[in-house]
């Protein structure tokens, strides 16, 4: 009884959030909610969130609709002001945002501090597009015409975005978004709700006026499906699992909307036998368990030269082995939980599949934590699979979770096939001293990203990012590439003649 009344008090006194629809705070229309926990100990509970209906998502678009004139004829220097207040915010913030991050999604303090860094980096990069976006002059191939290009916003957007970044894959979204002049409702990730409002909060205070940004939360049956197919939503823009990614794909090909996503990889690494060993095995470790694996870049794949491929096994399963897996808000963890049951479920089985039906050798790691102090979290073993070869699933397959494969090869050209031969295409790298083999690499990978001399992961924010093949569909979020996708062309011709000119028709006489 007693017992029964302590955890009344205590999911009583969680804090409660709420929607932000047209500059206000609100319930949502089902009254619903439900608590955002941590993953390394589900005991804690961060919040309560709006479990948001498809109301609440039309309230939302019917907000971002009515500010949008105000917005879009706001000059984009002055849009950009506001952006970089945003900015200083966050980075005021960073701490407590960094904080909260590691609290609701697990990543390490570390990792979540570069989060928050890449949100900043991100707004101040962005925000100074505001004084470029070029368009182009360019003669006109008439007399006394004048021919040029200017950007102008696609008008309403949707954005989706997942657990793995909570403020930087937002931020990415959001910034470009608000830069070319467009109104945004954005539906956050279930799992981390609180860094998107720490985000949105931030750039209320920023003076965003009313309306431009609003926030649903809730699952994405409920209310990112209402938002994909609201007739106002002008583009969808997405990043998550490429099972939804190609649902949102057809329902926004259905209904003609610009849609940009960014979905699932399969990143190798390639170690070359004359590469940098230590060096490679310090990058394996990085790209392959950071964020717990919870990247799409992650580097699930480590494509090994068999003249070095026992030795480096070794090195790396020492170095995993001795990896201290624990809640990341402790400083001493260095890799923290996975997102939730669901997550750890799927990374579970893959494990299975590579001992039981890949028959691959499983090197190290390969269970999930569950006494002492992981009781409450979704901790696995990080783990090695080693004798992988290419087909396997463990191979071919996105885990995202705590898991890599070491695939041995022969020569360059087998090792190029192999990173190639995935259905994904986002990043991928190659260790070696020699520079033909790197530039050589450099041409042949049919990735978005590629790196010499490092791991797949870490992505700087002003250049371009996104994939080939099955990880999106051509588009590119950051840099200013990003803008291609938040703004649409508009070709302009201003006649000064006086008379008409037939552009095609009319032969123009040499004076
Ligand atoms: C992602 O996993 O979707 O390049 C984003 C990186 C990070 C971003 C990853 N800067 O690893």
């Amino acid at each position: 009884m007693a017992k029964a009344k302590e955890a009344k008090r205590t999911r009583s006194s969680v804090k409660s959030f709420h929607n932000y629809i047209g500059g206000e705070w609100v319930k949502s229309s089902s009254g619903e909610s439900f608590d955002n926990v941590n993953p390394a100990d589900t005991t804690d509970v961060i919040g309560r969130f709006p479990k948001s209906v498809p109301e609440d998502v039309d309230r939302a678009v019917a907000a971002a609709a009515a500010a949008a004139t105000r917005w879009r004829r706001t000059p984009a220097p002055k849009r950009a002001e506001l952006l970089f207040n945003l900015a200083e915010i966050i980075r005021d913030n960073k701490d407590q945002y960094t904080r909260e991050m590691t609290r609701e999604m697990g990543k390490v303090l570390k990792e979540a501090g570069g989060d928050v860094q890449e949100a900043i980096d991100c707004t101040y990069y962005t925000a100074g597009e505001g004084r470029r976006l070029h368009g182009f002059t360019t003669p006109a191939e008439m007399p006394n015409k004048f021919a040029m290009c200017v950007r102008q916003p696609v008008g309403l957007c949707g954005l989706i975005t997942p657990f793995n970044f909570p403020m930087a894959i937002p931020s990415w979204k959001l910034i470009p978004a608000l830069v070319c002049g467009n109104t945004v409702v954005i539906k956050s990730g279930e799992d981390v709700p609180l860094s998107t409002i720490n985000l949105v909060k931030a750039a209320e205070k920023a003076g965003i006026p009313a309306g431009v940004v609003n926030v649903i939360n809730g699952h994405g049956a409920d209310v990112g499906a209402a938002l994909v197919e609201h007739e106002d939503v002008r583009l969808i823009s997405f990043t998550g699992s490429t099972a939804t990614g190609a649902k949102i794909a057809e329902q926004c090909a259905r209904d003609n909307k610009i849609v940009s996503l960014e979905m699932g990889g399969k990143n190798a690494i390639i170690i070359m036998d004359d590469a940098d060993l230590d060096n490679a095995v310090e990058g394996s470790l990085w790209g392959a368990f950071g964020t717990s694996g919870q990247r799409c870049t992650a580097s699930s794949r480590l494509i090994v030269h068999k003249k070095v491929y026992k030795k480096f096994v070794q090195k790396l399963v020492e170095k995993v082995k001795a990896l201290r897996v624990g809640n990341g808000l402790d400083e001493k963890t260095e890799v923290g939980p996975v997102i939730n049951q669901r997550a750890m479920d799927k990374i579970l089985s893959y494990i299975e599949i590579g001992q039981k039906e890949d028959k691959a050798t499983l090197a190290c790691g390969g269970n999930a934590l569950t006494k002492g102090e992981y009781k409450n979290g979704y901790f696995i073993e990080p783990t090695v699979f080693s004798d992988v070869k290419p087909g396997m699933r463990v191979e071919q397959e996105e885990i995202f979770g705590p898991v890599t494969s070491v695939v041995p090869f022969s020569t360059l050209d087998e090792a190029i096939d192999i990173v190639n031969g995935v259905k994904y295409g986002l990043s991928s790298a190659i260790y070696t001293q020699d520079v033909n083999k790197a530039f050589y690499a450099m041409q042949e990978l049919y990735t978005g990203i590629c790196y010499v001399n490092s791991a797949t992961i870490g992505a700087e924010v002003h250049l371009p990012f996104g994939g080939t093949k099955g990880t999106g569909n051509g588009h590119r979020e950051a840099g200013t590439q990003v803008l291609d996708i938040f703004s649409e062309w508009k070709s302009l011709y201003i006649d000064y003649s006086g008379k008409l000119q037939k552009a095609q028709i009319d032969q123009v006489e040499v004076p």
